[in-house]
C-alpha cells in the first residue's frame, strides 16, 4: 500500500506519517506538503532515512505536480489545509483556496490519475455543523446535522466536504469523510490554544482568554484522530461521513484552569481580551457511529493525564517551539493588542 498524504508537514499530519510507519510495516509513505507557515519537516526528522518514506514539496492547488506524483499511489489522505480560524478571519482569501478550491483540484487530479476506484480520505472537521447551544447538554452533532459554517475556517472546509461528497454521487469516487473535534498533543502551532497558553506560561506570560471563556470544546489527543483516518481508510463505507470526538468537553475556562494547576500558576495569570468574532459556542460530537461500524473509539484522551503530557512536551522541547515562534507569526490576539 502506498498513501500520499496531503499536508504531512503540519501538527495532525506528522503524526499521521509516523503512525503509518509504525504500525503498518508494509506500507509506503508519501508526504505531499507545500510547508506554508504551520508545515514543519523538522517534526519528522526522525523518520528522514527510513525507505518506505518521501516529501514531495507541492501545493494540493498544483494540478501539474499532482499529475507527476499521484500516478504510483494507491490511496490518497487529504489533511492540507489552513487550519487556524483566527487567521481565517484576518483574510479568508488563502482559506477559500487552499481548502476549497484546493480541495476540488486534488480529486480531480486523483480522477484523472485512477479514474474513480481507489480510496479518498478527506480528513474534515466538526466545525462544519456550526455550533451547538450552551443550555442544551445533551446536544450533539451527528453525521446527520446540517451544515451551518459560521467562520470563514470553517465555511472553507465545508467547501472541500461538500465537494469530495459531489465527487462521490457525481461521478461514483470512492471516498470516505472524518468530521473531527478539537486535537491537542505534542507538535501543535502555538497559535492553538493549548501550545499557545503553555508556552505563554513558560515564557511568564498571562493566557489571553477570549470573552468569558464559557465556549465549550471537545478534546481528543491528536494519535487517537489518526487512529481514527486510519481505519476510515482501511475500512470505512464508501461514500460515508465519520464523526470522530473524545466525548472530553470542557469549557476554555476549565481548560486554562486546568494548565495554570498543571503548571503552578493561579487566575492572576488569565487575561480576560475581546471575544473572537463570531466565535461558536458548543462543540460536541456523537462519535457513536464509527465504534459501531468501524470499532474505533479513543484510547488517548483521558484528563487529566493526557494534558499533562502535553503539557510536559513543552515544556521538554522549549527550542522547537522556541524556533516555530520566531517564525513571521503573529496571534489574532497580537495584532489586536500586542
Ligand atoms: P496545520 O496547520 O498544523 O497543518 C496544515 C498542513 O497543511 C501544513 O503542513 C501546511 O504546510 C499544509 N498546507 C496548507 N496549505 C497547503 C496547500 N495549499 N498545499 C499543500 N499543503 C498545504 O493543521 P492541522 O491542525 O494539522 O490540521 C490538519 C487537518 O485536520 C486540516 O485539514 C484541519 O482542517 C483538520 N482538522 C484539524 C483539527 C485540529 O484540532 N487541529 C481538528 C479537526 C480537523
Ligand atoms: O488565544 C486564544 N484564546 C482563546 O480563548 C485562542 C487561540 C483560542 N481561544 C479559544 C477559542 C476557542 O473557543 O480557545 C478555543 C480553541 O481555539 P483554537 O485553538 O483556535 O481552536 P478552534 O477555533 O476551536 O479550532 C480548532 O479545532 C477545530 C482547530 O484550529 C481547527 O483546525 C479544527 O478544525
Amino acid at each position: 500500500m502506498h498513501v500520499l498524504v496531503t499536508g504531512g508537514a503540519g501538527f495532525i499530519g506528522t503524526s499521521f506519517v509516523r503512525m503509518i510507519l509504525r504500525d503498518r510495516p508494509g506500507w509506503r509513505v508519501t508526504n505531499y506538503d507545500a510547508l506554508t507557515y504551520s508545515g514543519n519537516l523538522e517534526n519528522l526528522s526522525e523518520i528522514e532515512g527510513n525507505e518506505r518514506y518521501s516529501f514531495v514539496k507541492g501545493d494540493v492547488r498544483d494540478a501539474q505536480l499532482l499529475d507527476e506524483v499521484l500516478p504510483g499511489v494507491d490511496a490518497v489522505v487529504h489533511m492540507a489545509a489552513e487550519s487556524h480560524v483566527d487567521r481565517s478571519i484576518m483574510d479568508s482569501g488563502p482559506f477559500v483556496d487552499s481548502n476549497t478550491r484546493g480541495t476540488q483540484v486534488l480529486l480531480d487530479a486523483w480522477r484523472r490519475a485512477h479514474g474513480v476506484d481507489r480510496r479518498f480520505v478527506y480528513v474534515s472537521t466538526d466545525e462544519v455543523y456550526g455550533t451547538l447551544p450552551l443550555e442544551d447538554k445533551n446536544a450533539l452533532f451527528t453525521e446527520e446535522t446540517p451544515l451551518q459554517t459560521n467562520s470563514p475556517y470553517s465555511a472553507s472546509k465545508a467547501g472541500g466536504d461538500l465537494m469530495v461528497r459531489a465527487y462521490h454521487h457525481t461521478h461514483g469516487m470512492d471516498v470516505v469523510t472524518t468530521r473531527c473535534s478539537n486535537n491537542f498533543g505534542p507538535w501543535q502551532f502555538p497559535e492553538k490554544v493549548i501550545p499557545l497558553f503553555v508556552t505563554n506560561l513558560l515564557d511568564g506570560k498571562k493566557v489571553p482568554l477570549y470573552g468569558d471563556g464559557r465556549n465549550v470544546r471537545d478534546w481528543l489527543h491528536v494519535e487517537d484522530h489518526c487512529e481514527a483516518v486510519l481505519t476510515v481508510l482501511e475500512k470505512g463505507r464508501s461514500g460515508e461521513v465519520y464523526n470522530v470526538g473524545g466525548n472530553n468537553e470542557r469549557s476554555n475556562l476549565e481548560l486554562t484552569h486546568s494548565i495554570l494547576s498543571i503548571m503552578g500558576h493561579g487566575d492572576e495569570m488569565i487575561e480576560y481580551v475581546k471575544d473572537r468574532p463570531g466565535h461558536d459556542l458548543r462543540y460536541a460530537i456523537d462519535a457513536s457511529k464509527i465504534k459501531r461500524e468501524l470499532g474505533w473509539e479513543p484510547t488517548r484522551s483521558a484528563w487529566p493525564g493526557a494534558l499533562e503530557d502535553t503539557v510536559s512536551w513543552y515544556t521538554e522541547n522549549r527550542s522547537w517551539w522556541e524556533r516555530v515562534r520566531s517564525g513571521a507569526y503573529q496571534s489574532y490576539y497580537e495584532t489586536q493588542y500586542g
